[in-house]
C-alpha cells in the first residue's frame, strides 16, 4: 500500500454519503514553520447532501455532471481503497474542467470573481459589505453559500445587492457544478465582479476550484494566531489575506509575528491586509487592490 493509500482516513457527514476528496498537511508538530507539503495528500470522506438536479438553460454548461454522481460506474472488482482514490480523482478532475468553463463563462461577461473562504464567523459577510461599501467602478453581484438558512443573502437584498442563495444542506464547500448551475440563474448583464462567499470553513472550500479568479481569505485575531500552521491549505492558497476583528487585539493575546511567519511559510507574497468589519478600517486600501486587479482582468474580455 502507498503512503497515499495509507493515509486514507474516514469520516462521515450529516447524511452519511461519504465520497472521497484530497486533504492537505502542512507541519504541525510543535508548532514548526513547515514548508506546506503539496505533494502528501490523504483522503477524507464527507457528503455533498446538496440538491443535485440541474436544471437548463445553462448559458456555458455541459450537461453531464458525473460531479454530482459519486459512485456512478464504480462497481467493480477494485479494493475499496482504490476505488475511493479513483472517485477522489474523478471527483477533482471534473470539479477542476467545470470550473475552468465557470471561469471562461464569466471571463467572456467581463465578470471578475472572488471566492471569499474562512471560518464561521469570521466576518466574511461583514467584510464583503465592508467591501460593497467601497466598490466604486463595478457592478457587485453575489452568490451567498451556506449548508442552511438565507440570513446573510436577505441582509445583502436589503443593501440593495443582487444575491443568490445557494443551500448545501450538509456539504462542507461549494464546487463548481453549483455555481454553473448558479450563475446560469443570475442576470449576469454589467462588467462587473461577482463575490461568492463560501461555506463557513477553514478546510474543505480551499480544496474545490469554483471558476473564480481569486480566493480572499476572511481570516481573525479572535481565532488565534496558529492558524496559519494548523489549516495551512486556506493560507496556501489564498491570492489575498484580510485579518479581520483588529478592533479586539486589545482584548486578546493575538501574536502578530507569530502570525505573519506562519503565513510567509506557506504564501510567500500573498497580500495581507489589517481589518475590521466593525469600524470598516483597512477596506479603503482593500478595495483599491480588487479593484485594480479587477479592472486588469476585465478590461480584455
Ligand atoms: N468586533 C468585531 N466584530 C466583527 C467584525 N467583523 C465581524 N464581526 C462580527 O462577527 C460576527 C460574525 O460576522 P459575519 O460577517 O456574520 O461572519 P461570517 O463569516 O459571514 O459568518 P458565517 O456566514 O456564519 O460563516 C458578527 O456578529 C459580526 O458583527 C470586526 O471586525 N470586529
Ligand atoms: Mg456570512
Amino acid at each position: 500500500m502507498t503512503d497515499f493509500l495509507r493515509g486514507v482516513r474516514r469520516h462521515r457527514g450529516h447524511t452519511g454519503k461519504p465520497h472521497t476528496h484530497p486533504h492537505f498537511h502542512g507541519d504541525h508538530t510543535g508548532g514548526d514553520i513547515g514548508e506546506p507539503e503539496s505533494d502528501h495528500t490523504h483522503n477524507h470522506e464527507h457528503d455533498h447532501a446538496y440538491n443535485h438536479e440541474h436544471g437548463h438553460g445553462h448559458n456555458c454548461a455541459d450537461e453531464r455532471n458525473p460531479l454530482h454522481s459519486p459512485g456512478q460506474g464504480q462497481e467493480n472488482s477494485h479494493s475499496a481503497e482504490t476505488m475511493r482514490l479513483e472517485v477522489m480523482e474523478d471527483i477533482l478532475a471534473e470539479n477542476g474542467r467545470i470550473a475552468d468553463r465557470v471561469h471562461e463563462c464569466l471571463h467572456a461577461k467581463g465578470i471578475f470573481c472572488i471566492n471569499i473562504m474562512g471560518a464561521p464567523g469570521a466576518g466574511k459577510t461583514t467584510s464583503l459589505i465592508r467591501i460593497l461599501e467601497n466598490l466604486k467602478h463595478l457592478t457587485p453581484y453575489v452568490i451567498e453559500g451556506d449548508i442552511e438558512s438565507d440570513i446573510d443573502t436577505q441582509t445583502l437584498r436589503k443593501l440593495g445587492v443582487q444575491t443568490l442563495q445557494i443551500n448545501t444542506g450538509g456539504a462542507c464547500h461549494l464546487d463548481a457544478p453549483l455555481i454553473e448551475k448558479a450563475i446560469s440563474d443570475m442576470p449576469l448583464s454589467e462588467r462587473g465582479i461577482l463575490f461568492i462567499e463560501n461555506i463557513g470553513n477553514l478546510v474543505c472550500p480551499a480544496e474545490f476550484k469554483i471558476g473564480e479568479d481569486m480566493k480572499l481569505l476572511i481570516a481573525t485575531v479572535t481565532e488565534g494566531s496558529d492558524k496559519p500552521y494548523k489549516y495551512p491549505l486556506a493560507f496556501e492558497k489564498a491570492d489575498g489575506i484580510l485579518v479581520n476583528k483588529v478592533d479586539l487585539v486589545p482584548y486578546l493575546d493575538f501574536d502578530e509575528a507569530f502570525f505573519m511567519a506562519g503565513i510567509r511559510a506557506l504564501n510567500r507574497t500573498v497580500p495581507v491586509f489589517k481589518v475590521s468589519g466593525r469600524s470598516g478600517e483597512g477596506f479603503g486600501e482593500v478595495v483599491a487592490w480588487i479593484e485594480s486587479l479587477a479592472e486588469q482582468k476585465t478590461a480584455s474580455h
